[in-house]
């Protein structure tokens, strides 16, 4: 039926990812169920993430925070005077203030641009912001990146992107390249920069820490991604019950306590890969109400058996190398012009120029 053909683009790429088997990048042989990557972002999912950079075990976050201490006078060198500073998403404000510090005593004409998707956060932080920086200029853009940067095409002043928290880890090597190329056609002119914060490669002990936090945190920050699934998967069959005749209540489609949390590190790519693991057989059952979109979508809308030891994938953190620097600056049409990393080399800031 009609009303069929609005199912939100989240509820679809659920369905589209749990009932196919798809093989990851460099992956081998195994073919997995999947589940989007922002699936993790919901507001417990936030709230959980903001507390995991927080865990010692976690360096990334102070690694960040130590390399922008360290490093500052470097890389405000790098920020020329009458210029915008544009960083993509706002999540990491925490940091980007000891840049401001540096920026606001030695610099003149900032104008600093936060860009997210969200709203509220962006406003809030950015008021106490103008109130503590009187030389820089804070305006909030919300939006998807693509819709934002491109306005910058045409500013005739020099500018600076950030792109901190090793964000860029989230994505593929190759969705990096399709990104900054985008960026580097769409928003940047000659000699305009990016910094983008990336986690090296290292010891792979470390990087399994930091996934696999003591506390226990990141353990429920990957489950979280089930309890959101069935979230959206009730909201969305509760407005179909307005349009169509339903008695089945559902209550999404996962049996969370089924779930655990599993990673790995591949040392070789330099990824670590995050996956939602069967702890004993279980089913998929698809509500009523959604049989008819899973059906279009895949096919059939019979349940799923999942096999315990059965692994969904659900998240991968990219680590870099030299050589992965060169590949992506190369790929995407920019310069590799600097790097400052900790003492320990583990994380570092890379500035890249078109
Ligand atoms: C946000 N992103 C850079 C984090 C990472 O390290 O990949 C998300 C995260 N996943 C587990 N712990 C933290």
């Amino acid at each position: 039926p009609n009303h069929h053909k609005n199912v939100p683009p989240m509820v679809t790429q659920i369905i589209d990812g749990l009932t196919k088997r798809r093989l990851l990048p460099t992956d081998g042989n195994s073919e997995n169920r999947s589940l989007p990557t922002v699936l993790l972002y919901d507001d417990k999912g936030l709230n959980l993430f903001d507390r995991i950079t927080y865990v010692p075990e976690y360096y990334l976050s102070e690694c960040e925070i130590d390399v922008l201490k360290t490093s500052t006078r470097e890389i405000v060198a790098e920020i020329p005077n009458d210029s915008d500073v544009i960083e993509l998403g706002c999540g990491s404000l925490r940091k980007t203030q000891l840049l401001l510090d540096a920026l606001d005593q030695m610099r003149s004409g900032i104008t600093y641009y936060a860009i997210d998707v969200m709203p509220m956060p962006l406003h809030s932080a950015l008021g106490t912001l103008a109130e503590k920086y009187k030389n820089i200029t804070f305006v909030a853009l919300c939006g998807t990146y693509d819709e934002v940067l491109t306005h910058f095409k045409k500013a005739t002043r020099r500018k600076t992107l950030l792109w901190l928290g090793s964000s860029i880890g989230n994505n593929s090597r190759a969705e990096s390249i399709e990104f900054l190329s985008s960026i580097t056609d769409n928003a940047l002119v000659a000699n305009d920069g990016i910094i983008i914060g990336m986690d090296r490669k290292k010891d792979p002990d470390v990087i399994m820490a930091a996934y696999h936090d003591s506390e226990g945190l990141t353990n429920q920050f990957e489950l979280n991604a089930l309890s959101h699934v069935n979230n959206l998967i009730s909201e969305y069959t509760a407005t179909l019950k307005g349009l169509i005749a339903a008695d089945s209540v559902a209550d999404g489609i996962f049996d969370v306590e089924k779930f655990c949390y599993t990673g790995d590190y591949d040392e070789v790519v330099g990824r670590h890969s995050a996956y939602l693991e069967a702890r004993e057989d279980t089913m998929i059952s698809w509500p009523r109400d959604l049989a008819p979109a899973v059906e279009r979508i895949c096919g059939n809308s019979s349940d799923i058996a999942i096999k315990r030891g059965e692994r969904i994938y659900v998240e991968s953190s990219y680590k870099y190398g030299k050589e992965d620097f060169e590949i992506l600056a190369q790929g995407s049409g920019l310069v590799h012009s600097a790097e400052w990393s900790d003492s320990r080399s583990y994380y570092s800031l890379n500035l890249f120029r078109k």
